[in-house]
């Protein structure tokens, strides 16, 4: 799959097919052993963290939580409680967020998504008095087969909407030369996904234009969930109403850094971007999260962003339409490979005040080849079926140090 978007000219056939056998050895590798992952890719930290702080760290969310018991969501619109002609013997309707559920997806990875999406009804949705809807984009029209088997395994309402092409394609200003000069470069350096197109279309839609596409509009809040993601936990409470009362507009369950050679000139446009508009920049923002000097370089932190639980106006802002607008016209999510991890969590990390970023440290989530497992009594709250000491909070290239040092 990584080669089969490779466009290979005739004089560079030979010397294609020794790079893509050192390449596949390369992946063969990577996949297999741990130790050459570690070696060839990841700064070689490990942080020790305390047992006390690890305690405390992992203590339960605020009160805040809204449990999802009818018991203590009676309460919640008092006016009604009070008032006479509503006491009748049933409760008001329980609160909910204005808030989808919603994976990007390929017809081919339907497995993979009813995978998900099973998942994600069985630890939360499905246990809802009014379960989330689900919504469904792919820039190709879904298959009948997808849409069928996806209404069987949903609990509440589905959409799927096809992605404009416009938000998609790689555009005609893109010089197609420098672009495959880039993926050649990037192929030389043995990255994941370096030659492929598709990938660098995928990671500019999620970064500038999920939140523009029409079934979006009318949500305020979103979860973003791949094709063959696990969560590992039982939910007890309403994550979207914890973002809301908590005026949080930003949750993540993993951090890790990003390979340098895909963002090589990202933090340079970045640092121009804060330079004519500090209005952007939030008074007491998580610079510290992404940067190790003050924003002089970016530290290639990020939040892994294929879990998101966030805020759709955070995007629809004047800050983050403007930045983003700032990188696309460089080009450089084609002539890079510019991830939508480290586009969000660079915009969020700035804009956003650090207290209105949320590590939720209770959900138990897997992408491959990482998952974070809730640690004590989370884990038994959440009734949780990961292994505990599986979880890369505090391994290989996991920023999560770095985003506690930002409260330290
Ligand atoms: N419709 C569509 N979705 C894609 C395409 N490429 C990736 N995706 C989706 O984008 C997300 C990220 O892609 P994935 O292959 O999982 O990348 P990774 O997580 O970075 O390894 C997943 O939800 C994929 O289903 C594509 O070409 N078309
Ligand atoms: C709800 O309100 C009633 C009366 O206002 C009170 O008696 C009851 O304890 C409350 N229930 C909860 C779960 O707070
Ligand atoms: C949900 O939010 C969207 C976007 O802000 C808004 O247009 C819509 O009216 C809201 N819906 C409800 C039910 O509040
Ligand atoms: C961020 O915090 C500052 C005070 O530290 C406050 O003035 C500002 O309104 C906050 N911004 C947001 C977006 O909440
Ligand atoms: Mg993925």
């Amino acid at each position: 799959m990584l080669w089969s978007s490779t466009r290979i000219h005739g004089q560079s056939k030979i010397f294609a097919l020794v790079l893509g056998v050192v390449f596949a050895m390369h992946l063969i590798l990577q996949s297999a052993s741990e130790t050459y992952r570690d070696s060839t890719k990841f700064p070689e930290w490990v942080d020790q963290v305390s047992d006390t702080y690890q305690d405390l760290y992992f203590s339960s969310p605020s009160s805040q939580c809204h449990v999802l018991s009818p018991k203590s969501t009676t309460n919640t619109t008092l006016s009604q409680t009070e008032d006479p002609k509503f006491s009748s013997p049933q409760s008001p309707p329980p609160r909910k967020a204005n808030a989808t559920l919603i994976m990007l997806a390929r017809n081919k990875e339907i497995y993979q998504a009813i995978s998900s999406v099973k998942h994600m009804e069985d630890r939360f949705n499905r246990a809802l008095p009014s379960p989330y809807p689900w919504i469904f984009l792919n820039e190709e029209p879904f298959t009948e087969e997808f849409k069928e088997r996806i209404r069987d395994v949903v609990s509440g309402e589905v959409e799927f909407g096809l992605i404009p092409k416009e938000h998609w394609f790689q555009p005609e200003d893109i010089d197609e030369k420098r672009a495959y000069r880039g993926r050649w470069e990037l192929i030389m350096k043995g990255i994941i996904y370096a030659d492929s197109v598709s990938y660098r279309n995928m990671c500019r839609f999620n970064s500038g234009f999920f939140y523009r596409h029409e079934l979006l509009q009318k949500y305020k809040w979103y979860w973003r969930v791949e094709p063959n993601v696990k969560f590992f936990c039982d939910l007890d409470y309403d994550p979207f109403l914890f973002m809301e009362d908590n005026k949080k507009e930003y949750g993540f369950t993993i951090t890790m850094e990003e390979f340098e050679p895909t963002i090589r000139s990202l933090w340079p446009t970045v640092k121009q971007f804060m330079a004519d508009h500090p209005e952007y920049i939030a008074p007491d923002n998580a610079m510290k999260f992404i940067s190790h000097n003050n924003g002089d370089t970016y530290n290639l932190c990020h939040f892994w962003s294929n879990f998101e639980i966030a805020s759709l106006d955070f995007y629809r802002s004047e800050a983050y339409t403007s930045y983003f607008k700032t990188l696309d016209e460089t080009g450089n999510f084609y002539y890079e490979r510019w991830g939508d991890a480290p586009v969000h969590s660079i915009a969020a990390s700035l804009f956003l005040n650090k207290s209105q970023i949320h590590f939720f440290s209770d959900v138990g989530y897997r992408h491959e080849p990482f998952q974070h497992c809730p640690q004590g009594v989370e884990n038994e709250r959440g009734k949780c079926s990961c292994d505990p000491d599986d979880n890369y909070d505090y391994t290989g290239a996991s920023c999560l140090s770095r985003w506690e040092d930002v409260f330290r």
